[in-house]
């Protein structure tokens, strides 16, 4: 398959520091209410009849969550801090220079956030970029107020997107690196994390319908906080809203487990992945026949966390329209038991199918 490239603008990019904070646009704020505060724990920082602002116990920015009532569950942005206030006019350059609609506000979209520009990025999803921000308190001290499953810090998006070497040549170019990525022997790529922070990922690119979001991740001190929330959402009868895991990912080292929200938003919670800092970070490329590659214990993947994702809104808060993956999708190939799925390296080559034993 050819990945027609998105023509790169010859300017300096924007100098993203990290992936900051989503908005959210949920169908009923009372009950996302109950899921991310009274179940997850995230701290408020401000709320009104329509919206509220979330934030993680070691952040010092206003939010990483915001929560707005809206007729349709989607994402209305995907934010990333830059380094500078001069890196918004970098990020606002570099979008027009593109041909992608942008749009500037100097006293921000959502409270709190100042400076920003937001665009419809080439690959159909709405990222912002802003430096101005209102500093609150850093709870990370606050052990008074941590519960045994506490989200500490905002750790990553997922995207789904239909064409993945071409969104990865899109973000490369605006500085971001791979870390890890699926891939098969034909060449065809199923996923990709890359990263600006020194952490695993800021986002991934996973292959699939898109444009749409795949789920937005907080991490945990350690992997027992995760049980924790395991044990509680059991102990409130909410066990439905586990969708994956707990698990240990193959890709990323991290321990995990996948919630929903009460809009089908999907939540990771996510503790102890890897330094990425060195320049000479070496990648690592996963086959995707591999059975422990999305999950090291090689239990399965449910199906609907290869098929499900939220929606996606452009500038004029209309939902984007999803186009489809022409390539092979992950859930054909592992879950369709096409018979090649490995644990050891090997076992295809003499006839053993995922399941039997040597
Ligand atoms: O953050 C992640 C993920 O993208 O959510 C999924 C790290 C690893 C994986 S995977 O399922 O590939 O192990
Ligand atoms: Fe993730």
């Amino acid at each position: 398959m050819t990945h027609t490239p998105i023509p790169l603008p010859d300017l300096t990019p924007p100098d993203i520091l990290r992936c900051a904070y989503m908005e959210l646009v949920v169908t009923d704020l009372a009950a996302s209410r109950a899921f991310y505060v009274d179940v997850l724990g995230l701290v408020v920082t401000e709320e009104s009849d329509t919206e509220i602002y979330l934030r993680t116990f070691e952040e010092f920015i206003h939010h990483n969550l915001v929560l707005r009532q809206g007729p349709v569950a989607a994402v209305a942005s995907f934010a990333f801090r830059v380094r500078s206030p001069e890196d918004v006019d970098r990020a606002q350059a570099y979008y027009e220079a593109m041909g992608c609609r942008i749009e500037r506000r100097p006293n921000g979209f959502v409270n709190g956030v100042g400076d920003s520009v937001r665009v419809e990025d080439p690959l159909g999803f709405p990222y912002e970029f802003f430096y101005a921000v209102d500093h609150v308190e850093r709870l990370a001290w606050r052990y008074d107020l941590y519960g045994a499953g506490a989200l500490v810090r905002l750790d990553h998006f997922n995207q789904v997107t239909p064409d993945v070497p071409r969104g990865l040549a899109y973000l490369e170019g605006l500085g971001f690196r791979v870390t890890e990525d699926i891939e098969d022997s034909d060449g065809v790529v199923y996923a990709a994390w890359v990263r600006r922070k020194p952490t695993v990922h800021d986002t991934a690119l996973t292959g699939g319908n898109g444009p749409r979001m795949h789920h937005i991740a907080f991490a945990t001190h350690e992997k027992h906080n995760i049980i924790h929330i395991c044990d509680k959402l059991g102990a409130l009868r909410q066990s439905d809203r586990i969708e994956r895991g707990p698990g240990r990912h193959g890709v990323s080292n991290a321990f995990y487990l996948y919630l929903l929200d009460p809009d089908g938003h999907r939540v990771e919670i996510y503790t102890q992945d890897y330094y990425t800092g060195d320049p000479d970070n070496p990648v690592v490329r996963w086959d995707v026949h591999d059975n422990q590659r999305r999950d090291w214990w090689g239990n399965p993947v449910v199906p609907s966390w290869y098929t499900e994702a939220s929606l996606v809104l452009d500038l004029d808060g209309n939902v984007q329209v999803v186009e489809v993956r022409e390539e092979p999708t992950e859930m054909a190939v592992t879950v369709g038991a096409d018979g090649f799925s490995y644990t050891r390296v090997g076992d295809t080559e003499k006839g053993f199918k995922l399941g039997n034993t040597l």
